[in-house]
């Protein structure tokens, strides 16, 4: 049952509704209530009760705040929801409260009892509730706070619109008492011929017997789970079509066991690197990509549904991409399905961003559990070929351990996909290094660089050369420069759709020259909301690096860029 919908909400910037005077969370104290989260709408007529949800406006769920109330703009604090909806709970059903992403802080009460604390703003999280739901009305609150914080993932400083709320799916999810509760299905690591995979069940109280079928491929395979509820298989598979840019193809996969079954579409493919080179199914690649942020630029605020989502994919298909860089951060799980759907392949990422707090230990699990979140969620799209665990991030040495550490962790989840971070160069004179002992450890030779914008000058471009030192496949996974759109000068004004163009040109002429170039995501599909982006004439709180302006008009480089992924050969 989707909860999605209109939220009842109150602002509450001093949590007013969480804390009492004496700054004691009413949530700990042992008689319990006074919190908003026992939503109490009907009093007494002599009783105080400062708040009431039923008289307060709503918002949309999902949604930031940001973009749907202009007091909510620059908020950033706590903010209380309130959903109430009926049901018939069934005995022999289990049930569990789904949040599919809520930025930053979110605690969540069921009929005025807390289900728990949840931290990180775009991965997903969920609560068994089965023994709390009443037969009839129930509500739902939920406190979130985006308040940025020095030592959480991501810290205090990013260029993007620190948006807040529950800006994913609810859903309240009704399973039987024992039910499939995760499956992997995909190619073992560069094996083209076998599927390797496990099913976990949830609630079994001996061996399990389920069944995993794909028609199309004649698969279908009966097995036991061992007494936790899970079991491991290895399927040999011939006459697969695979999973690629030009030929998209998901295969039905059917899982079902006495009480429970699930479907799912699945692509097969496999991905790795040899020396310079990427292979897709075997076949050399050049990744044609394009970096987006999770934001619909029509409305400046979070993708809401899934044809916010199809418009940006559109966007980078029209520009001749078959990859594109989900950028800093974990993106909508339908974002995935849509790019296995369309064929495009996907590098997604973990706010591990610019200068986090290396040093401490709670930073690093956080760090950990988005990074693991997001692979469990996503591990059976094929559409992924790369996990990023960060962005920018300063060498250093306990960044260094850091970083290893998340690669190692990455690594030990998914040995199926590639590990990769946006890494930084170095200049001297015009030649351009990458020098980060993280170079060694992940799979391709990727970075940022600024070229024409943060350093030199367009005009200069076709006089740098690269240097690196890596035998690894080249990924530029940023480079780019700001340009309002509709604003015409010559190619030496910044700001310039012409000084864009130029940029772009000379970037790849610059480019294509480096040894094991295999593949780019210049920054960025279109413009979007930062508040470091300031200047009143040009900016206006929009960094205006898009090849789309935020109205959907296309500037000059887009089709610079278009123009040459069209003529570029290998795919
Ligand atoms: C970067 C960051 C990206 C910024 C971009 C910029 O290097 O990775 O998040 O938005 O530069 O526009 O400065």
């Amino acid at each position: 049952m989707s909860l999605n919908g209109r939220w009842n909400y109150i602002i509450d910037p001093y949590q007013m509704g969480y804390l009492d005077y004496r700054q004691e969370p009413y949530d700990q104290r042992k008689s319990g209530n006074g919190g908003f989260f026992d939503n109490i709408t009907k009093v007494e007529k002599s009783k105080i009760v400062e708040y009431n949800f039923d008289y307060e406006p709503s918002l949309k769920v999902p949604g930031d705040w940001n973009s749907q109330s202009e007091k909510l703009e620059f908020y950033e604090g706590t903010l209380w929801y309130r959903r109430e909806f009926q049901l018939s709970p069934e005995n022999d059903k289990r049930y569990f409260l789904h949040f599919g992403a809520v930025n930053y802080e979110a605690h969540v009460y069921l009929n005025g009892k807390k289900l728990g604390t949840h931290k990180g703003g775009f991965t997903p999280f969920q609560y068994e509730v089965t023994d709390h739901l009443n037969s009839g009305n129930n509500f739902v609150v939920v406190m979130v706070n985006n308040t940025r914080k020095k030592d959480e993932i991501p810290t205090v400083n990013t260029d993007w619109w620190n948006y807040g709320g529950i800006t994913r799916d609810v859903i309240l999810i009704e399973t039987p008492k024992t039910f499939i509760r995760d499956y992997k299905v995909q190619l073992a690591k560069n094996d083209r011929q076998l599927i390797k995979g496990f099913i976990q069940m949830e609630g079994v109280a001996a061996i399990e017997p389920v069944v995993l079928e794909i028609p199309e491929l004649k698969i279908k395979n009966r097995f036991n789970t061992n007494e936790s509820g899970r079991v491991e298989f290895e399927i040999p598979v011939k006459n697969v079509r695979y999973w690629s840019p030009e030929d998209p193809k998901l295969y039905q996969v059917e899982i079902s066991s006495s009480l429970d079954d699930v479907s799912d579409k699945i692509g097969l493919r496999t991905i790795r690197t040899e020396g310079k080179n990427i292979f897709l199914n075997n076949k050399s690649m050049f990744l044609k990509g394009i970096s987006m942020h999770d934001e619909n630029p029509l409305i400046g605020g979070r993708l809401r549904s899934e044809g916010d989502m199809r418009m940006m994919l559109n966007w980078a298909k029209e520009l001749g991409c078959n990859y594109v860089r989900l950028a800093h951060y974990t993106h909508n799980e339908t974002m995935l399905r849509l790019a296995d759907e369309m064929g495009l392949m996907v590098w997604s990422e973990v706010p591990v961003y610019w200068t986090i707090s290396w040093t401490k230990e709670e930073t690093f699990q956080n760090a950990e559990n988005q990074l693991a979140v997001g692979i469990e969620r996503d591990k059976n799209r094929a559409s992924v070929i790369i996990w990023s665990v960060g962005n920018e991030t300063p060498v250093t040495e306990p960044r260094n351990v850091f970083m290893g550490n998340l690669i190692k962790k990455a690594r030990s989840l998914d040995n199926t996909r590639l590990i990769a971070a946006a890494l930084e160069v170095e200049r001297e004179g015009y030649t351009v290094t990458v020098e980060d002992p993280l170079g060694e450890l992940i799979d391709l030779a990727s970075f940022n660089e600024y070229g024409g914008w943060y350093w030199s000058e367009p005009k200069e471009l076709p006089k740098y050369n690269f240097v690196i030192q890596y035998n690894k496949p080249v990924i530029i996974s940023e480079f780019g420069g700001g340009a309002l759109a509709g604003f015409h000068a010559d190619d030496d004004t910044v700001w310039s759709e012409e000084f864009q163009e130029l940029l772009y040109k000379n970037q790849i002429e610059m480019l294509e020259k480096i040894d094991g170039l295999r593949g780019m995501t210049p920054w960025i599909l279109v413009d979007f909301k930062s508040p470091r982006r300031q200047h009143p004439v040009y900016q206006n709180f929009w960094n205006r690096k898009g090849l789309i302006s935020e109205t959907g008009q296309k500037k000059k480089a887009f089709f610079v860029l278009q123009k040459y992924y069209k003529e570029k050969s290998m795919n």
